[in-house]
């Protein structure tokens, strides 16, 4: 077994009707569920917000959502309030069959910093711990689905091929947020670096 099937942030708050709505997220559940069965493993990440947490507009008094705001670590943009520790729209789509998940990674829950990627924090340094579980089970080849392309999915991405692992990226299976080109500027980023784009 060397390929494992990475789902990314597949959780209402990124479904319509959520904090963080990404059109069409909910379209992707059923392909996702179908093409687990091909794997020999699957993995879930889960942004996993506490209250607190500094990527969120409404912690910084007079931020808009979707503003950037220098952090230590870099720019970051400012969300709407989603995916806190325990809340509904933390939750899984109810569709997505979490039931076949070997592992769940969750991702942000240190309040000072923001986690888009399911290897590394937004320092590029801090790690989750995905590259060691991956290795430690023989993984060569990714490939990656879910939420949302151009953040979560797309900085995974960039990671993964960085550690040395074969990727592919099942566009028909992601769905982006789309801010100011960042899907544009994302998909060149993962050409120029390797990410195969399916
Ligand atoms: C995500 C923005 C903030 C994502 C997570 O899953 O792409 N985007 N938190
Ligand atoms: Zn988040």
């Amino acid at each position: 077994m060397t390929s494992a099937l990475i789902v990314i942030d597949v959780q209402n708050d990124f479904c319509p009707g959520g904090a963080l709505a990404v059109a069409g997220g909910d379209a992707i559940v059923a392909g996702i569920n179908v093409l687990m069965a091909e794997f020999g493993a699957v993995v879930l990440t889960q942004d996993w917000h506490p209250a607190g947490h500094s990527s969120f507009a409404d912690n910084h008094a007079g931020a808009d959502p979707y503003s950037m705001m220098d952090m230590p670590y870099g720019p970051q943009v400012l969300w709407p309030r989603h995916c806190v520790q325990g809340s509904n729209g933390a939750a899984f789509h109810d569709d997505l069959n979490s039931d076949r998940a070997d592992m769940i990674i969750r991702k942000g829950f240190r309040s000072q910093i923001d986690s888009y990627s399911a290897f590394f924090e937004n320092d590029h340094k801090t790690p989750t711990g995905l590259d060691g579980y991956l290795r430690s089970r023989g993984v060569t080849k990714l490939v990656l689905t879910g939420l949302a392309t151009d953040f979560c999915v797309g900085f995974s991405a960039l990671d993964a091929v960085a550690q040395g692992f074969d990727v592919t990226v099942r566009m028909d299976l992601c769905r982006a947020i789309d801010l100011d080109g960042s899907l544009v500027g994302m998909v060149d980023k993962m050409k120029a670096a390797g990410v195969r784009l399916a």
